[in-house]
């Protein structure tokens, strides 16, 4: 099995890239900000209470995306992999999944951070805001969501890289080139199904 985090600040391209990762790899994909927004749409008693931290661009508490995460692997038991995309956010969500991966006898096996200029990411974002009907893609939610990042999330990296599993490419090309130094990466663990 194999295990990958796609990290970086909103508007990287976690959810762009994912999609190319998966088609290449055959890996399962998670990504806590869609099974939120899953939530959210079903209305049901997780979404309700999640709605009110996305809309405001803040971190949805801890406890309630890590047993989320959990039920999410055990349903993908026999999966060549997992791409965590959007986790973890916090290093308390981080030292949880290593805690649940280990359980489940396996870990992480590469942290790969894509690094975009904060310019770039607010004219993605506004860019895709434009189409998403996404509440939280509008300028001073953006803003609140980078804020958010540096404060709670940048640290995450530096807690895989202490591991020795962090590696850092450029996200602000095009979304070809950026997958080509991710597939480089990825290469190095683990060959591509097609
Ligand atoms: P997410 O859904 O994870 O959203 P994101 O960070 O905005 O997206 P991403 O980096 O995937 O960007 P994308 O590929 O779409 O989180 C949303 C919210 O959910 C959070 O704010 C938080 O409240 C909550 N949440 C989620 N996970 C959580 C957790 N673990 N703990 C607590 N709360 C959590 O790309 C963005 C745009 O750029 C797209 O329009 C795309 O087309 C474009 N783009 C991508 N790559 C490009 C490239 N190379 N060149 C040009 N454009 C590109």
């Amino acid at each position: 099995m194999f295990n990958l985090i796609l990290f970086g600040p909103p508007g990287s391209g976690k959810g762009t890239q994912s999609e190319n990762i998966v088609n290449t790899y055959n890996l399962e994909h998670i990504s806590t900000g869609e099974l939120l927004r899953d939530e959210v749409a079903r209305h049901t008693p997780l979404g309700v209470e999640a709605q009110k931290y996305m809309d405001q661009g803040i971190l949805v508490p801890d406890e309630v995306v890590i047993g989320m995460i959990s039920s999410r692997i055990d349903e993908s038991k026999d999966a060549r992999g997992f791409i965590f995309d959007g986790f973890p956010r916090t290093r308390l969500q981080a030292e949880s999944l290593d805690k649940l991966l280990e359980f489940k006898n396996t870990k992480i096996d590469l942290v790969l951070a894509l690094d975009v200029s904060e310019t770039e990411l607010i004219s993605r974002l506004l860019g895709r805001g434009l189409t998403s009907g996404r509440s939280d893609d509008t300028k001073e939610v953006i803003t609140k969501r980078i804020k958010e990042y540096r404060a709670k999330t940048e640290q995450v990296a530096s807690y895989y890289d202490g591991y020795g599993k962090l590696e850092t490419v450029t996200g602000n090309n095009s979304v070809e080139d950026t997958f080509k130094l991710i597939s480089k990466n990825i290469n190095k663990y683990l060959l591509p199904v097609a």
